[in-house]
């Protein structure tokens, strides 16, 4: 059984950690030996101080690998801030990042690697030789792709800041006037994506972000239209009329799109989505060509987080048998 996941950040690496729950507990409908290949967003990679920081990449490898800050959902566990305070201290800015002592050390093995000229997926690789994450993390692509979000400048002009600074230093308040994918168009699957998702059994959509975490995947030329050839199912990142945790609601709004379960699906499309799970209190949502089904949707622990992997599994195996 072979699994491809388009993934973001904290929605993204906990939905994984429960479908390697499943698949461990041999679960496995096919019974073959499961493999999963994340294929991470890269659009919130940031260069500070030298260092280029992958958020989304190492909240998958930390949360997979055992390392994570499990309440925060970003960063390790056990951190400390000593580097950033000396940082501060020389008056480097910025000051809003939250760059730990034992997150540096990956930046650093990343940022050295790099200026050896290693592509981001090779160092990926080199930093899950370590973490050992249980599935295959590939970068969405190799190349620079950065997402910027166009706000007001308060003079009755507009300027486009880095989306961390939007997420972290602003929490997303500043009204989001457009979100661009700095570098998107001019960028390339990296080594492994198409070849994972030809020859993927299924393709899970989990609730991250779906304009900057799976937007920027999809953003990649060549990606969505390779998932549209695959049996895609996803998993609503909305409940009611809020995203379940982020910030969701303050993306959508920006292109244009409401915040809801059937608005969030008729973004992604009947051409990429064949299932659509839904949370029980959106049981009325209905998209021509998708098939959705609900659930209850909160990942509040290991077991309801398994329960709707297990859930995304069996209809992506249900309509993959249909369409065959
Ligand atoms: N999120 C915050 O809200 N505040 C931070 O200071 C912060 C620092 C940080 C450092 C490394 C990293 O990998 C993630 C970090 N995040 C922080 C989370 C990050 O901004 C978001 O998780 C993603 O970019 C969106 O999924």
């Amino acid at each position: 059984m072979r699994i491809v996941v388009p993934a973001g950040g904290i929605g993204g690496a906990r939905f994984l950690r429960g479908l390697k729950a499943v698949l461990e507990a041999g679960a496995d409908p096919a019974g073959e030996e499961p493999a999963i290949t994340v294929i991470g967003n890269t659009g919130d990679d940031i260069t500070l101080f030298g260092l280029r920081i992958c958020p989304d990449l190492d909240t998958v490898m930390y949360t997979l690998g055992g390392g994570i800050n499990e309440e925060q959902g970003w960063g390790r566990a056990d951190e400390s801030f000593t580097l950033k305070e000396e940082l501060a201290a020389y008056g480097m800015q910025p000051t809003w990042f939250g760059l730990g002592d034992r997150d540096a050390a990956t930046h650093i093995v990343r940022a050295q690697m790099m200026a050896a000229g290693y592509p981001l997926s090779a160092v990926t690789e080199a930093l899950c030789d370590r973490w050992r994450p249980g599935v295959r993390l590939l970068p969405m692509t190799d190349d620079r792709v950065e997402t910027h979000v166009v706000v007001d400048d308060g003079d009755g002009g507009r300027r486009a800041i880095h989306f961390q600074e939007w997420w972290i230093r602003h929490r997303a308040a500043l009204p989001a006037r457009e979100i661009i994918g700095v570098g998107a168009d001019r960028s390339s699957p990296a080594p492994g994506v198409l070849e994972a998702i030809a020859e993927a059994d299924v393709v899970l959509l989990p609730p991250s972000n779906p304009v900057v975490s799976i937007g920027s995947v999809l953003g990649v030329p060549g990606i969505r239209e390779a998932l549209e050839r695959s049996t895609v199912v996803g998993v609503s990142p909305i409940i009611g009329d809020a995203p379940v945790r982020g910030m969701a609601d303050a993306c959508l709004k920006a292109i244009g799109v409401e915040t809801g379960a059937q608005a969030v699906a008729e973004h992604y499309g009947p051409r990429l989505l064949d299932g659509w799970l839904v949370d029980k209190a959106d049981e009325g949502a209905a998209v021509e060509g998708v098939e959705v089904r609900s659930m209850p949707l909160y990942m509040s622990d290991p077991e309801s987080t398994a329960a709707i992997a297990r859930a995304a599994l069996d209809l992506a195996m249900e309509l993959k048998g249909r369409t065959r």
